[in-house]
């Protein structure tokens, strides 16, 4: 159930709070989660603010894949580098706009954690006022602190030893949801205050949604399992409803409604996007920590997101991630098996009814 403001638990109050659960915390990451906030709240009054700061629309530049960088995305990016570089808690960072590691300045004191980001997810929905999100990853280093800045061995670790991760969704208004491991919490932001109030508390999912949230202009290029998928969800006259179909285009905002009404999101490999097209360590691995930490299940169709061994920064994956039941039917199709429905639930969870059973 959503808690009531009164109790006035701010994040940072929340953040000490887990810092305790934690016998090893030493208070360096509730830190790190400051300057990660205070980025986040900056970024949030940009994009309250995008039509009036004439920060819509194209930069002349592009980031490495080609894609024409958003001023909102360079802005992002930029207040995120300069909001965690100098705190001494990252020894280098990683982000969708720079092509390779970030170091920390040689001015400024490295520590134990990398950070991975996407600063802007949905940039194509920047200028149409529709939702968009910053996610963010944290690793502790593996390589020893003596070696000051953060190398490529730090970055490429599966996303099982992720020892955070959260985004922030910007929609009517602003999300904080964030795990350390002890499940999932949304903090709602008071702009009035500027404080991020906990207001959804240990989130669980669904066991099975109502929705399924896929780019349907795709199906020409989809592999026949999923086409077979996608129509079984849509199939009516069997013993259950439709599936109804919801999709953003921002995976943030997506992956939001599913961790609390359930539901599944897929962006799988077609015959362009032949490893699909969401990155796995600044998007997939953080996303799918949240989803499995509030009881789903998040795969590449057929191995679990978190376990894949990661071989470059920007690799990408096919994703099927959201409530358990879905994710292991979607499962068995992609391996040609064709499962009936299986019993749906008109769960409720957190006093929410799935999607589509409203
Ligand atoms: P398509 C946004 O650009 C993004 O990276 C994700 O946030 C989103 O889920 C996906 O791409 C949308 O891609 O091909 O459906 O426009």
């Amino acid at each position: 159930m959503p808690v009531t403001i009164n109790k006035l638990v701010t994040i940072e109050r929340h953040i000490s709070e887990q810092q305790i659960l934690h016998a090893s915390a030493t208070g360096e990451f509730s830190r790190m989660m400051r300057d990660m906030l205070l980025a986040i709240r900056i970024i949030s009054r940009e994009v309250r603010r995008a039509g009036f700061n004439d920060i819509l629309g194209m930069t002349e530049s592009q980031n490495v894949h080609g894609e024409q960088v958003k001023k909102l995305d360079e802005f992002a990016n930029e207040t995120i580098i300069r909001a965690m570089d100098h705190g001494g808690h990252l020894c280098a960072m990683a982000s969708e706009e720079a092509e390779g590691i970030i170091p920390i300045p040689e001015e400024y004191e490295r520590g134990n954690y990398i950070l991975l980001f996407d600063p802007l997810d949905g940039s194509s929905n920047i200028d149409v006022n529709v939702t968009i999100g910053t996610i963010f990853s944290v690793f502790r280093r593996v390589t020893p602190n003596r070696m000051g800045m953060g190398s490529a061995e730090d970055f490429l670790q599966p996303g099982d030893r992720q020892i955070a991760a959260g985004y922030a969704c910007y929609g009517s208004s602003t999300n904080l949801v964030y795990t350390t491991g002890s499940g999932v919490n949304i903090f709602t932001l008071d702009p009035t205050v500027g404080e991020f109030f906990l207001t959804h508390e240990n989130v669980r999912m669904p066991e099975r949604g109502q929705s399924y949230s896929i780019n349907e202009g795709n199906y020409h290029r989809w592999d026949a399992n999923i086409q077979a998928y996608v129509d079984h969800l849509k199939k009516p006259g069997g013993k259950h409803d439709p599936y109804s179909l919801r999709y953003i285009g921002t995976a943030v905002a997506d992956i939001h409604r599913i961790l609390q009404h359930g539901g599944i999101f897929m962006y799988p490999a077609d015959k362009d996007n032949t490893e699909g097209k969401l990155r796995l360590m600044y998007e997939l691995n953080p996303l799918a920590m949240l989803i499995e930490q509030a009881g789903g299940r998040a795969s590449n169709g057929s191995e679990r997101i978190l376990e894949l061994r990661p071989e470059g920064i920007h690799q990408r994956t096919p994703v099927f991630m959201g409530s358990r039941i879905d994710v292991e039917e979607a499962e068995a199709f992609m391996r040609g098996e064709r499962p009936p429905l299986a019993a749906r639930q008109q769960s409720s969870n957190n006093g929410t009814v799935s999607e589509g059973g409203a």
